[in-house]
């Protein structure tokens, strides 16, 4: 775009008589308007999993789950401090439930992920079906599915939540509901929807729309994701930039598993360094496994086992892994291809 367009006293007078009649002058905001490339008002954070769990655990002593509905504790980006924002489309929770504890059945417009960090025993209920949550496994609940958690081990369980809601907020689409009753009844067994989509088989007679353009998988268990990570880095080398990336794929179309969010896990071998890149989406990163350095921009910042990450959009990342690692990362890049914004760049 071109200069700036000088101020005269003139000017500035005819501006101010304006904005009474809700009218602006385009001259002057255009350059705002339209910069030659993205400066994402997020910046980049590591919120270190070791601060964090005793400020939840806390939150755990002074109310329950069904107080509280949700008991979680927020990734506000340091940018966003009481929007609820952890990049500027994506919210990020880390969600405590404690033995016998339930999270009461809701539904919202907003999708939902859940990447299991800590416990055993903890489940989710969606659409009448329950899964088992482990460490590692990523579960996803689909915009508007009813859904609501239990706990039946005994050490606390915890989480890290990832939602659209920024999204969902800024076309003024939130709905939601509360469900007649605590938790809703279980149709289904558990398994079934893994059963029948999530191993390179479909239904005959169902196309697997289920829940419209979310994947009819809602539990992709960390404990295939992994074993798939290792044989591919095994088998067919890493790439410079990505390392050894697979993304969660939905079964019916092979598009992403969420319609609103991107999910991928990258694995990365003890010593392996990324080259830098840089796309137009947020990105939030949660190590499964591992430790190393994430650079972004010029700020380093170092990881550990359920670290979670900011990684602002059209920042250039690398990573350097400083044992074996594997890496869960979500982002609004689905939107972004959707629309035609996506765009990324590869030293
Ligand atoms: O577990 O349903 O972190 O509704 C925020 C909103 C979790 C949930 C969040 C939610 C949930």
């Amino acid at each position: 775009m071109h200069g700036e367009v000088s101020l005269t006293p003139e000017r500035q007078a005819f501006y101010e008589s304006l904005t009474p009649a809700n009218l602006a002058p385009l001259w002057a905001v255009l350059k705002g308007m339209m910069p030659p490339e993205p400066k994402s008002k997020a910046v980049p954070f590591r919120w270190s999993y070791e601060s964090v769990r005793p400020m939840l655990l806390k939150a755990g002593e002074l109310l329950t789950a069904e107080e509280a509905e949700r008991r979680v504790l927020v990734l506000e980006n340091p940018s966003f401090q009481g929007m609820s924002r952890t990049t500027s489309t994506l919210y990020a929770g880390l969600q405590l439930i404690l033995p016998g504890e339930t999270a009461p059945a809701h539904r919202h417009t907003a999708s939902a992920l859940r990447f299991m960090i800590e416990g055993e025993g903890a489940f989710t209920n969606v659409d009448g079906e329950r899964t088992t949550m482990r460490p590692g496994d990523f579960v996803i609940t689909p915009n508007w599915a009813w859904h609501d958690h239990g706990h039946e081990g005994d050490q606390p369980c915890i989480w890290l939540d990832g939602l659209d809601v920024p999204i969902v907020q800024f076309f003024e689409t939130i709905f939601s509901g509360g469900y007649d009753g605590k938790s809703q009844s279980v149709t289904r067994a558990e398994g079934d929807s893994l059963a029948r989509f999530g191993s390179g088989l479909l239904p005959l007679d169902e196309d697997g729309r289920r829940y419209g353009a979310t994947s009819p998988i809602f539990n992709y268990p960390f404990e295939r994701t992994r074993e798939a990570l290792v044989a591919a880095a095994k088998g067919g080398g890493s790439d410079p930039h990505l390392g050894t990336t697979l993304r969660y794929a939905n079964p019916v179309d092979g598009g992403w598993a969420m319609p609103t969010i991107s999910t991928w896990m990258t694995h990365l071998q003890k010593g392996e360094q990324t080259k830098p890149m840089r796309s137009t989406d947020g990105i939030v990163m949660c190590v499964a496994e591992g430790t190393g350095e994430v650079k972004i921009g010029e700020t380093v910042l170092t990881f550990a086992p359920h670290d979670v990450v900011a990684i602002p959009a059209w920042s250039w990342r690398s990573f350097k892994a400083s044992s074996d690692c594997f890496l869960f990362c979500f982002s609004d890049r689905v939107i972004h291809e959707k629309l035609g914004f996506f765009r990324e760049e590869r030293s």
